[in-house]
C-alpha cells in the first residue's frame, strides 16, 4: 500500500458512521488515505505524538472530526504545519452547534478550515483535501473537473425529472 496523503482523525468510534461520504469521495478521488481514533482529551499524548509525526511520514493534509466540545482539529494544528480541516459531528445534545463553534473560532495564529456539521461536512472535507493536493496533482486536478462536471448534470437531471413529473 502506498504512503497515505490524507490523516483522518476521530475523536471517538461513534463518529465513524459520519464519515462515509468522506471515505467513498477520497476513494474515488484515489486518494490514499488512513483512520485514525485518537482524543484531544480522551488521548491527549497520542494526539500530540500522531500530529507531530505527520509531516514526516508525508501526509499532506489532515481532516480532524470531533463532536461535543470539539478540540481535536484544533490540538492537531498546534502540533503541526499542514493544513488540518475540521468536521464538527453532531454527536451531542447541542446537535453539533458545540463542535462547530469550538472547531472554527481558533485563536489567531493556528487555523482550522471548519467544514459545515455533519455528514455534508464531512463529505467537502474530502473535497477540499482534494482540492489542496490538486494543486500538485494535474491527474487529480481532471477528476476534480470530472467531479463538478458530474454535480451539474445530476442537478439538469433533477431538474428533467421535475418537470417530467410535474407535466405527467
Ligand atoms: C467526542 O465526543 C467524539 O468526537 C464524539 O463525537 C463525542 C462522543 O464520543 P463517545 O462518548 O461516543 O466516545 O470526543
Amino acid at each position: 500500500m502506498s504512503q497515505p496523503k490524507v490523516a483522518i482523525v476521530l475523536g471517538s468510534d461513534s463518529d465513524y458512521p459520519v464519515i462515509r461520504d468522506m471515505l467513498q469521495r477520497l476513494d474515488d478521488f484515489k486518494i490514499e488515505h488512513e483512520v485514525t481514533i485518537s482524543s484531544a482529551h480522551r488521548s491527549p499524548g497520542r494526539t500530540r505524538e500522531y500530529a507531530e509525526g505527520l509531516e514526516s511520514r508525508g501526509v499532506e493534509v489532515v481532516i480532524a472530526c470531533a463532536g461535543a466540545a470539539a478540540h481535536l482539529a484544533g490540538v492537531i494544528a498546534a502540533h503541526t504545519i499542514l493544513p488540518v480541516i475540521g468536521v464538527p459531528i453532531d454527536s451531542s445534545p447541542l446537535n453539533g452547534l458545540d463542535a462547530l463553534l469550538s472547531t472554527s473560532m481558533m485563536p489567531a495564529g493556528v487555523p482550522v478550515a471548519t467544514m459545515a456539521i455533519g455528514k455534508a461536512g464531512a463529505g467537502n472535507a474530502a473535497v477540499l483535501a482534494a482540492q489542496i493536493l490538486a494543486r500538485s496533482d494535474p491527474v487529480l486536478a481532471e477528476r476534480l473537473h470530472d467531479y463538478k462536471k458530474k454535480l451539474a448534470a445530476g442537478v439538469e437531471e433533477k431538474d428533467r425529472k421535475l418537470r417530467k413529473e410535474r407535466n405527467a
